[in-house]
Parts: structure tokens; sequence; C-alpha cells
């Protein structure tokens, strides 16, 4: 059992180890997320400077206006990312297209990513966060990135609040590492998480419940009337985060407004979908297991429904 206080490097070095074939590239492609997540962390701590903060009165393909600090960080990670020469090919919310670095083409691997998920709490300094999700590169397409979610490499996430805090899986165990910014490394705070099998917290925007089949609003409530209290902070890694921690269940459902839901299914659902379910609970899009989703475009949209076993079961039996 790997000691609390390793460093991630040391931690990625030593999971290579226990795969003899390994050639060291995996190895090498999250020490560059790694890398990218350090600057990004660096940046969002001084994001209350005015150059930083506000908007870059630009719009991006989700429509979204694009935050300052959302540029910095779409631009560290394809900069980064692509100069490590693991990527043959880098998808980002922020960009229409795949993006093929120059430095990839003997990449193995492609990379989708979130360079800073909730992005609208910037200015009132609530958490945000960088998801990612690794899979094999096969004919160097952009449909390599349409493989499905049981098809992921690798996935993760980075948190950007109290602490600094990065979470990943390579298949097997989900740990997480604590950001110590004063020698900039990550060390390992949570290993091998397991999420509880229950919890007492359900996170879903309740604004939206106008939008809902009936059977949804009765589960919910069915939650209410068990004493469930209800937390969302708006940043669906934020909310991942304490739901991995605490238990309960996370959820943006399909509604009136959202026909899919609102998440994306390559960099936000199927990372953190691979995760919960790594570290024992359950993820659906209200019918199938998600990592059952092969997506049908990289920005493609998915209802989630994520958390522990209990309240999973429980919604899938109320469905
Ligand atoms: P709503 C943030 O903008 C985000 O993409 C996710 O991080 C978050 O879970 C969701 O949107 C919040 O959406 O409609 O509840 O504001």
């Amino acid at each position: 059992m790997p000691e609390i206080g390793m460093d991630l490097n040391r931690f990625i070095l030593e999971e290579e180890r226990r795969f003899p074939d390994a050639t060291g590239s995996l190895s090498m492609a999250l020490m560059a997320i790694e890398t990218a997540a350090k600057v990004i962390a660096s940046h969002t701590r001084m994001a209350g400077l005015v150059d930083i903060l506000g908007k870059a009165d630009k719009v991006n393909v989700q429509g979204e206006e694009v935050q300052k600090l959302d540029e910095f960080s779409n631009e560290a990670l394809i900069t980064i990312l692509g100069d490590s020469g693991q990527f043959y090919a880098l998808a980002s919310e922020e960009e229409d297209d795949p993006v093929f670095p120059e430095k990839g083409k003997n990449g193995k691997y492609i990379i989708a990513f979130d360079p800073l998920d909730g992005s609208t709490n910037i200015e009132v300094n609530v958490s945000i966060g960088t998801s990612f999700s690794i899979y094999k590169k096969l004919n160097g397409t952009v449909e390599d990135f349409l493989q499905g979610g049981d098809k992921q490499i690798a996935a993760g996430y980075v948190i950007y609040g109290s602490s600094t805090v990065f979470v990943y899986t390579t298949g097997s165990d989900v740990n997480g590492f604590t950001l110590d910014p004063s020698v900039g490394l990550f060390l390992l705070s949570h290993p091998s998480i397991k999420i509880p099998e229950k919890g007492k917290i359900y996170s879903v925007n309740e604004s939206n419940a106008g939008g809902w089949d009936q059977k949804l609003r009765d589960y919910f409530e069915s939650l209410k009337n068990s004493g469930y209290t209800s937390r969302l902070i708006g940043t669906m890694i934020a909310d991942v985060h304490r739901t991995l921690l605490k238990g309960g269940i996370f959820a943006y459902p399909a509604d009136e407004k959202n026909k899919n839901g609102k998440l994306r299914a390559l960099y936000e659902v199927l990372p953190m979908g691979l995760l919960i379910e790594k570290a024992g609970g359950m993820a659906t899009d209200g019918e199938k297991d998600i990592l059952q989703v092969k997506p049908t475009d990289i920005h493609q949209r998915i209802p989630i429904f994520l958390g522990s076993k209990s309240e999973i079961y429980s919604l899938m039996k109320a469905l």
C-alpha cells in the first residue's frame, strides 16, 4: 500500500513498474497533465487580479461567455500536453475541433479535457476544476474520441479549491493527491478512495425539476422525506468530488430546456463515471451503465446520475 505523502511522480512510476511491458508513455502523459495542473493552479490563486478576472468578450463552442482563466487554462493544457509528445490528438471543451499537436505524431494516446469546469464560479471564488479522459489512438481521426466510456485508459480531475487536489484512475484504484505549493509537489492524501455504499446528500439543480418526468421528481422527493440534505456547488467536478468522498447522488438529468442534459459525455460525464465506478459506486444515463455510452460527437451532451450504489439502485427502481 503506497504511503500517505508519497509524491505523484513516484506513485506514477511505481504504478508503471507493475506492468513489465509498459513503455513509460502513459507515465509521461500523466506527468504532463500534472505539470499543466500546477500551472493552472498557480493562476487560479491569482484570479483575483484584474488582468485575469472577468470576461474575455468571446463565446466558445458551447455558446458560453469565455472567462480569461478559461482561455489561459485551455492554452496551458494544449501547449504542455502537445509538447509532451504523448498525445496524437487533444479534444478540448473550448475548441470546436480536435487539435493535432506537431510533436504528437508518434503519440500512442489521445486526450479529451475540460480545461476549467465551472468557470462561472471563478468570479465568486468558488471551486473550479479540470477534467480529463485518455484513450488509445486508433486511426488518428476524430472517431478515435468516440470509442465509448469503457475504452478509457485513464481519467481524472483536478479541483482548485481550498487546496488543489489531483484525483485519477488508470482503471484499478482511484487515488487523490494534494498539492503542497511550498514545494510544488502533489502528495498522496487520499489513497485508494472508496465511495460510501450509501450517503445522505443529493446534489441536483432543482430549478429544472419542472422539466423532469414525474417519476424523477418523486425520486428526489423520497430522498427529502428520508432525511437527505441538498448540496449543489454548481461546478460538476466539485459536486462529484464531494459525492466521491461523502457518498450520495449527483445528477444532471435531461429536462425541457436541456433535452440531453447539460454535461458533455466525452470530457465531463464519462471520466467522472469511470472514477465513481472504480471507487465502488455507480453511474448511469438513466437507462444503462454510463461506461456503455459511445458518444456520437465530441461535444455531445448526455444525462448523468452518479454516486453511491444504494442511491443509484433506488433511482433505477424508481424510473
Ligand atoms: P446549471 C458549469 O457551468 C457546468 O458545466 C458544470 O460544472 C455544472 O455541474 C453545471 O454546468 C451547472 O449547470 O444549469 O445547474 O447552472
